[in-house]
């Protein structure tokens, strides 16, 4: 058997992906709780605890966490120099200053989407300031070391909670460590008591710290639902994006971004992977990707109508969002019944009236496959986007006083 084989579970030739999908599959009576949770039943194929397969995560290749380790240079030292030329006595000291250490600085730029360059290297270190040298030669300033990071990047501090920067559009740039400043050569001693000082300064140290990268996109709108709600065939239907669209939950495995346009306008719309009961605890993928609908003004909530009960279903995922916290439960939310055309007229109404009361207001409908009721929709998420940045500018911009 080969290496590659082994890993994939000892079935030769299957690859790792499609052993993962056999593992999914497996029926919500194979269960060991016993008890089919909403959300959680079909998916015992994760495990025992319900969690996802290490393997399974492995494939996750997106990258939205990074630990970082980073150091600016240290300061170069001062030098002890005196000039020494013919006829020349006494020529007194020449000692330059050192030069400045590196900084470390994290500038956001366009074209980067993950932190996976972060995966590949940890460390970054401004280099050292050049020494002083004779003849009142400065020693020249080290180089930086410049991490780029897509926009969207928080940095926080070792505990991965105090927060050092968020860096939101492309162009910002901060510094994250500052190089050690240079030493004083034997020249800037010189005083009228002392004309000839035979000591100069060492170069300040660095500084040493790790940080925590954290990405959070940047959308406007965010797509929530179960597995399988039909939340990637949306994102697909009203975007160019192409993202993978199957029938076997968590297909989804990182979140996507596709640009929706209607009219002349246009918003950012994120599709994140499915969530399930318990995700705060860590089942299925867990509630990591939550984070990306942090920054979202909007939610919409796509119920799947083909499956199981459509009120308890929707209080799962809205006691998922409670249970990260951060305010999702706060934000603006558009309720949707997917998949509509594969639906008789009986069970949509049944699926409709269930969800409405548990979501105590009428849901849209709507099928990504048939169209119907994607313009509605999109119209519904732009007029919630609209209101948000209306509240948000008069906020911003206080009435003006004398
Ligand atoms: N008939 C019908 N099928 C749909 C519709 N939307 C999605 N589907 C099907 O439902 C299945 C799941 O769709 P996805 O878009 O992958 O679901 P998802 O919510 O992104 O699932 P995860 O990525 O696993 O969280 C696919 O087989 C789709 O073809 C719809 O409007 N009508
Ligand atoms: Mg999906």
């Amino acid at each position: 058997m080969t290496q590659r084989s082994a890993r994939a579970g000892g079935k030769p030739g299957l690859s790792q992906t499609s052993v993962c999908r056999i593992a999914l599959r497996v029926p919500a009576s194979a269960g060991t709780s016993g008890e089919v949770t909403p959300g959680l039943g079909r998916y015992v194929g994760f495990g025992l605890d319900g969690r996802a397969p290490a393997r399974y995560l492995k494939l996750m290749k997106f990258l939205d966490e990074a630990k970082v380790y980073i150091r600016s240079g240290d300061g170069g030292a001062g030098c002890v120099s005196f000039r020494r030329e013919k006829f020349i006595e006494f020529g007194g000291p020449d000692g330059g200053d050192g030069g400045k250490g590196g900084d470390v600085v994290v500038e956001c730029v366009q074209g980067l989407n993950t932190l996976i360059d972060y995966r590949y290297q940890q460390h970054f270190k401004g280099k050292t300031g050049m020494h002083g040298m004779g003849q009142n030669r400065a020693g020249g300033k080290g180089a930086d070391a410049l991490m780029k990071v897509p926009a969207g990047t928080q940095i926080f501090e070792e505990d991965g909670e105090t927060l050092l920067a968020d860096l939101t559009e492309v162009g910002q740039k901060i510094t994250l460590a500052r190089g050690g400043n240079g030493g004083f050569g034997n020249a800037y001693f010189t005083t009228s008591t002392n004309r000839a000082p035979r000591h100069a300064n060492p170069g300040q140290d660095g500084i040493e710290r790790t940080v925590w990268l954290r990405l959070k996109l940047i959308a406007e709108a965010g797509l929530v639902g179960l597995p399988n709600a039909g939340k990637s065939t949306f994102l697909a239907a009203v975007s160019a994006a192409r993202p993978k669209i199957a029938d076997y939950p968590f297909t989804t495995l990182k979140p996507g971004l596709g640009v929706v346009r209607l009219g002349d306008r246009e918003f950012v719309l994120a599709d994140i992977p499915g969530l399930i009961a318990g995700a705060h605890e860590g089942l299925g993928l867990g509630d990591r990707f939550l984070g990306h609908l942090e920054r979202c003004n909007v939610l919409l909530h796509l119920v799947d109508a083909t499956g199981d009960h459509a009120g308890q279903v929707y209080k799962t995922i809205r006691h998922e969002l409670g249970a990260y916290g951060a305010g999702l439960t706060e934000k603006p939310e558009i309720v949707a019944l997917s998949k509509v055309d594969a639906v008789d007229a009986e069970t949509l109404k049944a699926q409709a009236a269930r969800l409405k009361r548990a979501a105590k207001r009428a849901p849209l409908t709507l099928s990504a496959v048939s169209g119907a009721g994607m313009t509605g929709a999109l119209g519904a998420l732009l007029q919630a986007i609209d209101e948000h940045r209306r509240e948000a500018a008069a906020v911003e911009a206080p009435a003006w006083q004398p």
